[in-house]
């Protein structure tokens, strides 16, 4: 079923001789219904780590590729990787930062607002932000006068948001976390984790520990890209070893209800590419509202169980794969200089799994201050400002941060006037 793109290190060696296969676990479970009946449908191929940005000087380092496959779960629905990095190698140190994105900013306190809202919090109550990175929804919180707690693994991070006066954890969130947050802070009236959930492998410690540290009453709140959003329109990009789950609502159910928890609402947003926010409670105190057993309906008409649904998108990216090349060969040949915008970690799997390299794209914009100065994993871009991208005489820029067009292209407005154009590649590969 896997077309052969970069399944050995043939064709990467050639720009990038310092490729080695580093070491993963492979994944024989469903993380959420624990079935084995697991069936692999697409393989994007040895990939570096998507968010593995580089130092001039590591360039000629040793970097590791690992295997990128997916598999759907036939009993419940579950899309999930077929490998798992070490986590540790991947958010120790981090580079992505929720304050780069101003649309992400934006989304994040109107999320702080209504969920302010709804539970009424107040400065007697605890709000618990999982992931909680550099701050920018905790921050909102703390604006609107609740007392707040962050937990997150990367240490650079970490330090930036604690220097800032905003209370964070150094952790990887699990059931010990939970024990310990819970012994030290107290019980949390709600907790947030959004584009968390799906980083991380052992999701029974993850919603075991969610029920340690939540009060009889509260509720967490998850925020994630939806599956079916992901197949509707293509969003191949957002499979990357930080990914490890493709999330849903039926298999997220299946897992919650394991661990003493109980859906109580879903809500779609548009941001990366459209996303849920759900909501859940202990089991106890749950009432769902219509809208979770609506969800689920949906995504069995859908098709999230049968292997034609894969098969589709899976042929589509193969095809999108083909065409990209096409393009970017056809541009570069014709002497048009081809840069691409946005160091997304999305950015990073559609550059490697269409070789686009240093050798084809010289150059990469990004607003993240910890990514600037830095090259991309495996392709070897470097990362510029977007300053120095108006110095600069390109003519298309490959809009990598596609889930941001309508702001990226806003503000580049006057680079447009002077015949700078976007590749924007999904949903479907235009210029414009
Ligand atoms: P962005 C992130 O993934 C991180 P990434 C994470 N892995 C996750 O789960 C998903 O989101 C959902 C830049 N930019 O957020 C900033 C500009 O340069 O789409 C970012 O580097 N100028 C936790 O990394 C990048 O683009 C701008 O005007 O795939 C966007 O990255 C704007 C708006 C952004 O996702």
């Amino acid at each position: 079923m896997t077309k052969h793109i970069n399944q050995d290190l043939t064709d990467i060696s050639k720009y990038n001789p310092q490729a080695f296969i580093g070491e993963c676990e492979e994944i024989t479970v469903c993380r959420a219904c624990h079935s084995t009946k697991l069936n692999t449908f697409l393989s994007l191929g040895l990939m570096p780590k998507p968010n593995g940005f580089l130092r001039k000087e590591d360039l000629k380092k040793p970097e590791p590729y690992y295997p990128l496959d997916v598999d759907f779960c036939e009993q419940c629905g579950q899309v999930q990787l077929k490998q798992v990095v070490k986590p540790s190698e991947m958010f120790d140190h981090y580079v992505y930062a929720s304050a780069a994105s101003t649309p992400m900013v934006t989304h994040l306190d109107e999320m702080a607002d209504s969920i302010v809202k709804r539970f009424k919090l107040n400065s007697k109550t605890l709000a618990i932000d999982i992931g909680s990175n550099d701050g920018t929804l905790l921050s909102f919180f703390k604006k609107r006068g609740t007392q707040i707690l962050g937990i997150d693994p990367a240490q650079n991070i970490v330090a930036e948001a604690n220097k800032a006066g905003l209370t964070t954890m150094l952790a990887f969130f699990g059931e010990a976390a939970a024990r310990k947050a819970k012994e030290q802070y107290g019980q949390a009236d709600v907790i947030t984790a959004a584009n968390v959930i799906a980083h991380i492998p052992d999701w029974d410690s993850v919603f075991s520990g969610a029920r340690i540290l939540l009060k009889e009453t509260g509720t967490f709140i998850i925020e994630f890209p939806y599956l079916v959003d992901m197949l509707d329109k293509m969003e191949f990009d957002t499979i990357y070893h930080e990914h490890l789950t493709m999330m849903a609502v039926s298999p997220l159910s299946v897992a919650l209800e394991r661990n003493g928890l109980k859906l109580v609402d879903v809500e779609h947003f548009t941001i990366h590419g459209g996303s849920l926010r759900v909501f859940i409670q202990k089991r106890e105190v749950a009432q769902p509202k219509n809208s979770v057993a609506d969800y689920i309906a949906q995504e069995k008409a859908h098709g999230i169980t049968e292997e034609k649904t894969y098969i589709d998108f899976a042929n589509k990216v193969y095809a999108f794969h083909d065409e990209l090349i096409e393009l970017v060969s056809k541009l570069t040949s014709e002497g048009k200089e081809v840069i691409a915008y946005g160091a997304s970690a999305k950015g990073n799997i559609i550059l490697n799994f269409c070789n686009l390299h240093s050798g084809l794209i010289h150059q990469m914009v990004d607003s993240t201050t910890y990514k600037q100065g830095l090259y991309t994993p495996g392709t070897h871009i470097p990362v510029i400002t977007e300053k120095e991208l108006e110095k600069r005489k390109a003519d298309y820029a490959l809009l990598t941060a596609w889930n941001f067009a309508d702001a990226i292209l806003k503000k580049n407005e006057a680079n447009r006037q002077q015949g700078l154009k976007f590749i924007v590649p999904i949903p479907e590969l235009t210029i414009v």
